[in-house]
C-alpha cells in the first residue's frame, strides 16, 4: 500500500525523529542515559533552566553527544531518504524533509534543503552578542565554550519552553498541509508542535504512514502504521518499488 501511495503522490513530506538515527548507534532522546549521565533526565537537561543553573554540565552533555555522533555514520534509513528525494526531485515532484534531529546525519547522508525544527548541536550561539557559528571541534577545551566577546556559548538547539525557528516551522506546516503523502519516521510523537504535523497532514487529506517499533499517539491517526525500524524497512519499501 505504501508503494501505491508513493506512486500516486506528487508531494511528499517526511518527518523524522531520533529513531531514524538509532541504527547509526545514536541513542534516542528518551532512551535511558548511560554511564555518567544515567542519573540525569534528558527532559530536564534540555531546558533553558538547566543551562542557567549549570551551564558547564549541560555543555558537557551536548559535547558527549556531539562526540558520539561524530563517530557514527548515516544508516540505510538515512540513505534511502536521500535516494527518495533525488528520485522525486528528478521527476519534478515536491519532497520536504523535516527533522527533529540535531545530529546532522541526514545532511551527511546527502539530504538537501531539510528543515531542522530543533536546530543542531553542531552550531553554537553566544548568549551575550548572539553570534552563531558552526563548532566542529570535539571535545571543547572548556565548558561552556566562550565567545570572543567573553559571553557564554550555548548549543543552537530548541529547548523545552523555547519557540521553534518561525520560518522553519511555517515551512514544515505548509508542507504538511499541502502534501499528498506524509511519513512519520522514528519519532515518539510526544513533543509539540512537531507531533501535530502528522495530524495536520491527515486532516488536510494526505495519506499518512508511520514507521516505528512502538505504537505512538499518532498511530490511531495514520492510514498505515508499520511496526519496525527505519534502517531495515525504508530501503526494503523503496527498493521493492523499482
Ligand atoms: C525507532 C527506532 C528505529 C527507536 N527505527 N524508530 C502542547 C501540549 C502540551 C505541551 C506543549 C504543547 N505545546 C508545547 C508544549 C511544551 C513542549 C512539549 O511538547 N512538551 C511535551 C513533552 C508534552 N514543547 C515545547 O516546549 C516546544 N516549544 C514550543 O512549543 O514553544 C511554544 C510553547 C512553549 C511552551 C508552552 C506552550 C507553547 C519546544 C520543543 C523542543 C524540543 N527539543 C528537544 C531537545 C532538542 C535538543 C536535544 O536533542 O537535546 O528535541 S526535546 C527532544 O524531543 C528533542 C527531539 O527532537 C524531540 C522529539 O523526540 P523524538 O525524536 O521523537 O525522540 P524520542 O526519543 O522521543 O523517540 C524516539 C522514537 O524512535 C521512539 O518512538 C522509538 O520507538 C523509536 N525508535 N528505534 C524507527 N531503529
Ligand atoms: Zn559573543
Amino acid at each position: 500500500m505504501i508503494r501505491g501511495f508513493l506512486r500516486e503522490t506528487d508531494a511528499i513530506a517526511v518527518l523524522t525523529g531520533a529513531g531514524v538515527s538509532a541504527e547509526s548507534g545514536i541513542p534516542t532522546f528518551r532512551d535511558a542515559q548511560t554511564g555518567l549521565w544515567a542519573r540525569y533526565d534528558p527532559m530536564e537537561l534540555a531546558t533553558p533552566q538547566a543551562f542557567a543553573r549549570d551551564p558547564a554540565l549541560v555543555s558537557r552533555w551536548y559535547d558527549e553527544r556531539r562526540r558520539k555522533s561524530a563517530d557514527c555514520e548515516p544508516n540505510p534509513g538515512h540513505l534511502a531518504l536521500t535516494r527518495l528525494q533525488e528520485e522525486f526531485e528528478a521527476a519534478g515532484k515536491h519532497f520536504t524533509l523535516i527533522t527533529q534531529n540535531v545530529d546532522r546525519l541526514h545532511q551527511r547522508a546527502g539530504s538537501r534543503g531539510l528543515l531542522e525544527l530543533h536546530g543542531t548541536f553542531w552550531v553554537w550561539r553566544c548568549t551575550s552578542c548572539g553570534e552563531e557559528r558552526e563548532e566542529w571541534e570535539v571535545p571543547f577545551p572548556e565548558h561552556p565554550p566562550r565567545c570572543q566577546c567573553g559571553g557564554t556559548r550555548r548549543p543552537s538547539v530548541v529547548w523545552f519552553g523555547e519557540t521553534l525557528p518561525e520560518s522553519v516551522l511555517a515551512a514544515a506546516w505548509q508542507a504538511a498541509e499541502h502534501c499528498g503523502l506524509f511519513l512519520s519516521l522514528g519519532t515518539s510523537s510526544l513533543v509539540e508542535p512537531a507531533a501535530s504535523l502528522g495530524r495536520v497532514a491527515a486532516a488536510a487529506g494526505a495519506k499518512t504512514v508511520e514507521i516505528n517499533p512502538q505504537e505512538t499517539p499518532l498511530s490511531p491517526w495514520v492510514d498505515v502504521s508499520v511496526r519496525g525500524t527505519t534502517g531495515k524497512l525504508l530501503p526494503t519499501i523503496l527498493s521493492a518499488r523499482e
